[in-house]
C-alpha cells in the first residue's frame, strides 16, 4: 500500500482533489482507500473509508475544554494523535493499493504542530508521499507564489517525505497564466523576470532574495497543473507519482 497525504493552505482544493483523484484511481480498477484527517470538515465531496470525526468531535471538544473553534482544532489534532493506533488499524484493514489522506483545512495544524508528523509517521509504515497544492488563483501574484514556495519548503523540512507539487484549480485561469506559473517552477530566471516586472521596492527585493535562498538550498520542483473539476492534468499527475515512486527516489526538489 502507498499512502498519499494531500496538503495545502486553507481552501486550496485538498478535499476536491482527494475526491477526483480517488475516483480516477477507482476507474483504473485500483483498490483505493480514502481517509479524512480533518476534524473540522463539515461536508466532504467523497465518502471517507476512515474518518477522524468518528474519533474526535470538534463541537464536543469546544464544550468540554471551554475552547474557541481554533483552540478546539488544535486540541482535536492532539486528541487524534492519541487515537493513532486505532486509526492506523482501520487503515490497514482497508487493504488498499493506495490510500489518499485528506488533511486539515488549516494546514498549520497538520504541518507545524508536533502532532502532524507524529500522526503521519505512526499512521502507517508503508511508503508515503506528500502532495502539496498551490492554489492557481492565489499563485498568479509572484509575491504569493514565492510565499507558498517557502511554505512548501517548510512542509518538506517537517515531513522529509517525497513531495509532489500541484497547481490546483487550473480551470480557473486562462491557459497562458497556468503555463506562466508552471514555467516559474521550471525556470528560476522566468520567475525572476516576473518579479521584476510585477513587483517594486521592498517586495521585489525580498521576493528575489527568497527565490535565491530556495534555489541555493537546492529545493526545486515542477508544478503540475491539475483541475479536480475538469480532471485536466490528473493523468499526468498520476503518471508522475507512479514513476517517481517506482524509482523509489525523492521526487521533490
Ligand atoms: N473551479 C474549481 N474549483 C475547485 C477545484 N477544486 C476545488 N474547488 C473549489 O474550491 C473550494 C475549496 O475546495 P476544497 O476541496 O474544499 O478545498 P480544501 O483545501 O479541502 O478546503 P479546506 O479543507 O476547507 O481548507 C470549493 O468551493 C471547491 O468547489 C477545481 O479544481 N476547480
Ligand atoms: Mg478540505
Amino acid at each position: 500500500m502507498l499512502v498519499v497525504f494531500i496538503i495545502g493552505t486553507a481552501g486550496s482544493g485538498k478535499s476536491q482533489l482527494t475526491a477526483a483523484y480517488g475516483q480516477l484511481l477507482g476507474m483504473s480498477k485500483q483498490n483505493v482507500g480514502v481517509v479524512n484527517l480533518d476534524p473540522g470538515a463539515s461536508k466532504l465531496p467523497y465518502s471517507p473509508d476512515v474518518d477522524v470525526r468518528d474519533y474526535v468531535d470538534v463541537g464536543t471538544v469546544m464544550e468540554d475544554y471551554g475552547l474557541g473553534p481554533n483552540g478546539a482544532l488544535v486540541m482535536a489534532s492532539d486528541l487524534i494523535a492519541d487515537q493513532i493506533e486505532k486509526i492506523s488499524h482501520e487503515i490497514e484493514e482497508l487493504n488498499s493499493d493506495i490510500c489518499l489522506v485528506d488533511t486539515s483545512g488549516q494546514m498549520e495544524l497538520f504541518a507545524f504542530r508536533a502532532s502532524g508528523p507524529y500522526i503521519a509517521n505512526e499512521l502507517t509504515k508503508e511508503p508515503k508521499a506528500m502532495v502539496y497544492l498551490f492554489d492557481s488563483v492565489f499563485s498568479v501574484n509572484p509575491v504569493n507564489y514565492v510565499s507558498n514556495l517557502f511554505l512548501s519548503a517548510a512542509v518538506y523540512n517537517r515531513f522529509s517525505m517525497p513531495q509532489v507539487h500541484l497547481l490546483s484549480k487550473c480551470d480557473l485561469l486562462p491557459k497562458e497564466e497556468v503555463n506562466r506559473i508552471a514555467d516559474w517552477s521550471a525556470n528560476t530566471r522566468m520567475l525572476e523576470d516576473s518579479i521584476d516586472q510585477k513587483l517594486e521596492g521592498t517586495k521585489r527585493l525580498l521576493s528575489r532574495n527568497m527565490v535565491h535562498a530556495i534555489y541555493k538550498l537546492g529545493l526545486r520542483f515542477m508544478l503540475i497543473p491539475v483541475s479536480a473539476k475538469t480532471n485536466e492534468g490528473m493523468v499526468n499527475f498520476n503518471a508522475f507519482l507512479e514513476r517517481i515512486l517506482a524509482q523509489g527516489e525523492k521526487f521533490t526538489y
